[in-house]
């Protein structure tokens, strides 16, 4: 039995992440913008979104693709204007629709005013709002390599001092001990949350308490450095950061916030996501995580599907003692879910829809990346050139330096490049996939011609008909209580194929079956059946387009007896006697 849960207005809602960059350029110069996301609000509402999460649209020099921010109260003129921002909010509010910012403020640009003046005086105010540090006889002041590779230290030019980043070195991390520093932040995002933001996703969060000592640790590479997630591990306190955020800005808005939080130290869920917690949610990336590379991307080794299934449950089991996470099988930091987590056999509409079931009924709050419904997949690369991002061109250069050919390291990037989920949203056959009328920024994946929006509107079968019935059953008046605060039960563990749960509660019990196996598989049930609910093989009677979508009645599924036959790729959503 789960503990009584404080019901909170988020609870119950289903989000979506937009990559503004590469959503749907309006005035043909290649780029995503704010223009085009409001034109689409109708779409997202047609989907049942009730949140959406805007990658960053700060104004940036775009080292990270705006996760370097040179300030924090701009739009970048790349997406628009903040009277295109005001709108964007106005339009939300009448859908009855909420927006969430990225809050990128474990480090700034380069290019903020802050670190040029402190730049312009090394040992001035503006110094301390970074980590300046003196060198160790000409060397950084410790072996700490940052996640995007090289030292987390650059040297300050004209001084013997160095400066501290976890990521680019155009990324400079901000000094969080500065009660200074922290008084701005807090005053920026309050600034964001009066004018009517609901909340924050929260970029990197974990990183913000450093050791301040700033120790050498054990070389973890042929470069002799070692990892900077190390010292993020090794040091406490970082809660009492987070509750200072929270107590200053998030709680008096009652704000939804989503931490991005990788490294969390053993046994202090509750900490994070608990009634008190320092976040409303953080997202689950036990799956993604689950295949790191020790080395880099190139030693990573493919899904394993029963590890994925244990992966999952366990994660469930434990996060619902303490609260809700965030469910994703994808973001703009992940190669595409379908790609990833699906044998190649299973990367049809039949086997994305599964995929999307068992993602979307997880308890917890459903964070769908865009394209994700409508099965967008990896893109092939044919060269590094191609790739934009700083992350995978560091992964080359160390696939490379590991003594992989050309070929090898092109294919580890190829698997899991962030840029695949970049690539530009597939709106129509229409050339770069009607995303934009000039040249896309990135290129467009060539299988838009079979998979996008404007195909699948007019398909009553198709993934993205698929996914608003999958959706509109979670939040229908009938079943919104059992998917939103109902247990999660893995059920069928031992079997090879089968990922199986229930949703259950003192009323309803959900039982949601799919079959990962390139064979049919059956199993035998442990409750009489009341009704199908959803199933991804049926006959869709709704219709297409945006008639409203339905889930009832008319599902069907392969019984005989006490035991449901599943085809390979074949999920099933049945209302059990409780
Ligand atoms: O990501 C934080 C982070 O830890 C990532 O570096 C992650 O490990 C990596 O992308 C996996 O490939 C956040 C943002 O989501 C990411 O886009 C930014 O690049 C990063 O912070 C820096 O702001
Ligand atoms: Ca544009």
């Amino acid at each position: 039995m789960l503990k009584p849960v404080n019901r909170k207005w988020w609870h119950d809602k289903i989000a979506y992440q937009i990559y503004p960059k590469s959503f749907l350029d309006a005035n043909g110069d290649g780029i995503g913008d704010l223009e085009g996301i409001i034109s689409k609000l109708d779409y997202l509402k047609s989907l049942g979104i009730d949140i959406i999460w805007l990658s960053p649209i700060y104004k940036s020099p775009f080292v990270d693709q705006g996760y370097d921010i040179s300030d924090y109260y701009a739009i970048a003129e790349e997406f628009g204007t903040m009277e295109e921002f005001d709108l964007l909010l106005a339009e939300a509010e009448k859908r009855d629709m909420h927006i969430i910012m990225d809050l990128v403020i474990n480090h700034c640009s380069d290019k903020h005013e802050w670190f040029q003046k402190a730049l312009m005086d090394p040992y001035g105010e503006y110094a301390d709002y970074f980590y300046f540090r003196k060198g160790r006889d000409g060397n950084p002041p410790s072996n700490l390599r940052s996640y995007f590779g090289g030292s987390c230290w650059e040297p300050v030019p004209g001084t013997d001092m160095y400066y501290f980043h976890m990521f680019a070195k155009e990324q400079p991390d901000l000094n969080w001990e500065n009660p200074k520093l922290r008084s701005e932040l807090y005053k920026m995002v309050n600034w964001w949350l009066e004018k009517g933001l609901a909340g924050f996703r929260v970029d990197a969060i974990i990183n913000i308490k450093k050791d301040l000592s700033f120790p050498d640790f054990e070389p973890d590479g042929p470069d002799g450095l070692a990892h900077c997630w190390k010292m993020v591990d090794s040091v406490d306190g970082v809660g009492d950061l987070l509750q200072d955020l929270k107590r200053n800005t998030f709680s008096k808005y009652d704000s939804f916030t989503v931490g991005e939080v990788f490294n969390m130290h053993e046994g202090e869920l509750e900490n994070f996501i608990g009634d008190e917690g320092h976040f409303s949610t953080i997202f689950d990336f036990s799956a993604q995580c689950m295949d790191e590379g020790i080395n880099g991307w190139y030693d990573i080794p493919p899904v394993d599907f029963r590890l994925w299934r244990q992966t999952v449950a366990n994660s469930q089991l434990e996060v619902q003692k303490h609260g809700f996470e965030a469910n994703i099988i994808e973001n703009h930091d992940e190669p595409r879910g379908v790609s990833r987590f699906l044998p190649e056999y299973a990367r049809t509409p039949d086997g994305t829809k599964m995929l999307g079931t068992v993602s979307v009924l997880l308890r917890g709050i459903p964070f769908i990346y865009q394209g994700q419904e409508i099965g967008m997949q990896n893109a092939v690369w044919n060269s590094i050139d191609e790739f934009d991002d700083i992350n995978t061109k560091d992964q080359y250069s160390i696939a490379l330096q590991a003594g992989l050919s050309d070929e090898a390291a092109l294919a580890a990037c190829a698997a899991m490049s962030r840029d695949n989920a970049r690539t530009p949203m597939q709106w129509s056959s229409d050339p770069n996939a009607g995303f934009t009328s000039g040249t896309p920024w990135l290129k467009v994946n060539s299988n838009y011609p079979a998979i996008n929006v404007s195909l699948q509107e007019t398909d009553p079968s198709s993934v993205l008909n698929y996914y608003r019935r999958l959706i509109t059953l979670r939040k229908s008046p009938e079943f919104r209580e059992v998917f939103t605060y109902g247990e999660f039960a893995p059920v069928y563990m031992d079997t090879d194929s089968i990922m199986a749960y229930y949703r259950v509660n003192d009323s309803q019990r959900m039982l949601i079956a799919a079959n990962f196996g390139s064979e049919a598989a059956e199993i035998k049930l442990e409750y009489p059946v009341k009704r199908v609910v959803l199933g991804n093989m049926s006959n869709d009677p709704a219709g297409g387009a945006c008639a409203e979508a339905s889930y009832a009645g008319t599902e069907s599924a392969d019984f005989s007896g006490e035991t449901l036959k599943l085809s390979s790729c074949e999920v099933a959503v049945i209302e059990c006697e409780i």
